[in-house]
């Protein structure tokens, strides 16, 4: 009988297991939970009218289907425009003699889509329109996001069209599923049984995008595999465009600047050869052939032991153009990376890609964006703006933000990034005066780029729940809010996000938001306060290493970037030391010119600070140091605490995955500030303050500790 039950018990389990196991993303569609306002949806929509004209519009009725009766729990009936209280179609097929809401299309441009509620004969009704199908497709989104979220649908006048042109994610999958910094399993791109396999993970991908906006994808890794490129792999490519296109994704892939060599039988890659162009030429059309809106290439090129144009003694504006050039007959596009750095330049690394990219302005051709991550060194926990940005008025730059998690603790840690998009967004580089913020740069308002977008570095795997943690399901999404709409702020995509993936009690809903915003803070706090940055340990990026000083190349070592000494802590950018500063137009410098003017939470990347240095707290540089560290750590505390008490108000499986997640980033935290403290404490010869707990253990146990398979770095 014991056993019995036992089984039984394990049975109930694994029913458990599938129901909340987060594969359903924000697209869960589950019944509404009030019984009033389920009635009033129910009576709101009745008949649907939306005619299935293209695989866009197929996708747009079956999403509208399965979403309404998931969260009506009734059969969704199909009517005509005159008796349906829903109707979804686009500008070119407004139904014959069909008395027509005021919807100013000319404000919605590709992609946008109206939401207008009027008064018909057979009673209210609403219509989602747009320009294009797609643009129809993403009013669905957006409608059926209303009611997860438990909106009004009365009185409903919605015009919405996306910020930035471009919206990406960029995958760094390998073609054998290792994915660069993945923490999420392996690549949800399975090369070996593309073409003919169709995993539903591919559908549920696109659709997933499509509810946020995103309308591109690199399918490869940035170290890039020239294998990608042959014919064998490109029929795979065709089979993934073919899935994603009725939801308006675009494929790109990632060129290997030495494929004309490498699969092509070259004996050079030298852009400006006339071989090498012409092999370039009728790869695209090759590809064109197969794959006939093909977005384009990604290219990281003389960078990490990449091949690019230099070895030819070109430039990075000749290899650009010359991809671009060879996709320019088709309509497509090339994003070729600031990301370039060399340790045989004695040169600050935060100066390099502004040392190499500004003087190309005005040289790439019009198909080109120059693609620049948000920050001058690498994805840290917090780093000023590129100062690329607002300096290249005539090429249009793309930003690369990471979701990937590769700084920001991983998959371990609940870290939500939309604050510090935000933060990024709102900078202003005062290139153009006051108020021009990146996000006027990015957008293209404040140099009138001829084309705008952004990319996102993906933290997705075939983990069942995509993204390892729960909530780096958040980072995806927020990432495409943001990239449609950058006037958003991080609450109230937090406040969508939660509402649609666990569920709209109130209480629940600011409890899980108070946690995800005080997320970002807490984690610089632990990792890498007051602007100190890169001391994660070598190759792999986990837990703390300040003190290595014997990685491959300087400038990976954790030493090159704090320049802790008996003196002080951080990295002398002004005239005195590398002078990074003056890349930044004037009045921004200004704020960063004096130990006293800099804001505090970016310091340390501009000052070398005495360790008894006055903080504005009042505290010495030391005491602040410790009194970060372990408030980054109480805010871990406090987070998991929080989360505790919704005990039975989440779902039991994410429920006890959270919390075992917390356990292990408060864990983390404590070892974070523990080894840096200590490291740090060599040079301060200070005491950690009375009050506060002390380390338990030795500095040479945290420097002995060693993690050879920690993941995202190798196979
Ligand atoms: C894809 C960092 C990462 C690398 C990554 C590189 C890049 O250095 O650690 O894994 O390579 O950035 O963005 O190209």
């Amino acid at each position: 009988m014991k056993k019995v039950c036992l089984a039984f018990s394990f049975f109930l389990v694994t029913i458990q297991v599938f129901a909340e196991d987060g594969y359903r993303l924000w697209l869960r569609y589950d019944k509404i939970s009030n019984a009033k306002l389920l009635q009033q949806y129910r009576q709101q929509v009745r008949n649907v009218y939306c005619p299935r004209v293209s695989p866009t519009l197929e996708a747009a009725w079956q999403e509208l289907n399965a979403g309404l009766e998931g969260l009506l729990q009734k059969k969704i009936n199909t009517g005509n425009a005159g008796n349906s209280s829903l109707l979804v179609f686009s500008r070119q097929h407004i139904p014959a003699g069909f008395s027509m809401p005021a919807v100013n299309y000319d404000s919605l441009g590709a992609e946008g889509y109206a939401i207008i509620s009027y008064k018909a004969a057979a009673g209210k009704a609403v219509i989602i329109t747009g320009n294009t199908h797609i643009g129809v497709l993403y009013g669905v989104f957006y409608f059926l996001r209303l009611m997860q979220t438990h909106q009004s649908l009365e009185k409903l006048s919605v015009h919405s069209k996306p910020a930035l042109q471009h919206r990406l994610l960029n995958h760094w999958d390998n073609l054998n599923r290792y994915v660069e910094r993945g923490y999420a399993g392996i690549s949800i791109f399975n090369w070996h049984t593309l073409p003919d396999y169709i995993d539903q993970r591919y559908i549920d991908y696109a659709r997933a995008n499509a509810s946020i906006g995103i309308n591109g994808t690199v399918l490869t890794n940035v170290n890039a595999n020239a294998l990608v490129l042959t014919r064998d792999y490109l029929v795979k490519v065709k089979a993934l465009a073919d899935v994603l296109r009725p939801y308006g994704i675009k494929v790109y892939l990632t060129a290997r600047f030495s494929a004309p060599i490498e699969i092509g039988k070259l004996s050079t890659a030298d852009p400006l050869n006339d071989s090498v162009k012409a092999w370039w030429n009728a790869k695209a059309q090759e590809i064109y052939q197969l794959i006939p809106d093909f977005g384009g290439f990604l290219v990281k090129a003389n960078s990490e032991g990449q091949p690019g144009p230099q070895k030819y003694l070109r430039t990075h504006a000749d290899g650009a153009n010359m991809l671009a050039n060879a996709v320019a007959p088709y309509g497509g596009m090339v994003m070729w990376r600031a990301f370039v750095y060399s340790n045989e330049t004695p040169e600050d690394r935060f100066k390099q890609a502004y040392n190499e990219f500004k003087p190309l302005d005005g040289q790439f051709s019009s198909n080109v964006f120059v693609q620049v991550k948000n920050g001058p060194v690498d994805f840290q926990p917090r780093e000023p703006v590129s100062p690329l940005f607002g300096a290249m008025p005539k090429t249009p730059l793309m930003m690369e933000l990471q979701l990937t998690q590769e700084y920001l603790g991983q998959s371990t840690h609940l870290v939500y990034e939309a604050p510090m998009f935000k933060e990024i967004f709102e900078t202003d580089t005062y290139r153009d005066g006051k108020g021009s913020t990146v996000a006027r740069v990015i957008d293209g308002s404040l140099h009138r780029y001829t084309q705008t977008g952004i990319a996102g570095v993906a933290n997705i795997g075939n983990d069942r729940n995509w993204t390892g943690h729960p909530f780096g399901q958040a980072n995806w999404y927020a990432f495409g809010r943001l990239a449609w709409d950058n006037r958003l702020t991080a609450a109230n995509i937090a406040d969508e996000w939660v509402r649609q993936t666990f569920g709209n009690n109130i209480e629940l809903v600011e409890s899980i938001k108070s946690i995800m915003l005080a997320s970002y803070e807490a984690m610089v706090n632990y990792m890498t306060p007051l602007g100190l940055n890169h001391i994660m340990g070598t190759g792999h990026h986990y837990g703390p290493a300040p003190w290595v000083t014997n990685a491959g190349r300087a400038d990976w070592n954790p030493v090159y970037y704090h320049r802790a000494d008996s003196t002080g802590l951080g990295f002398d950018r002004t005239a005195t030391g590398s002078n990074a500063l003056a890349q930044y137009a004037p009045a921004a410098q200004q704020q960063f010119l004096s130990i006293d003017s800099t804001p505090e939470k970016l310091l340390l990347w501009f000052h070398h600070v005495p360790w008894g240095f006055k903080m504005k707290s009042g505290r010495t540089l030391w005491a602040e140091l410790c009194h970060r560290y372990y408030s980054g750590v109480d805010s871990v505390k406090a987070m998991h605490q929080q989360w505790d008490k919704l005990a039975g108000k989440v779902d039991q499986e994410r429920f006890r995955q959270v919390q075992m997640l917390l356990a292990i980033q408060l864990k983390e935290a404590a070892w974070w500030r523990n080894a840096c403290l200590l490291y740090f404490q060599t040079f301060s010869k200070m005491p950690i303050p009375d009050g506060y707990e002390k380390p338990d253990q030795a500095l040479e146990y945290y420097m002995g500790q060693r993690f050879p398979y920690a993941p995202g770095n190798g196979l």
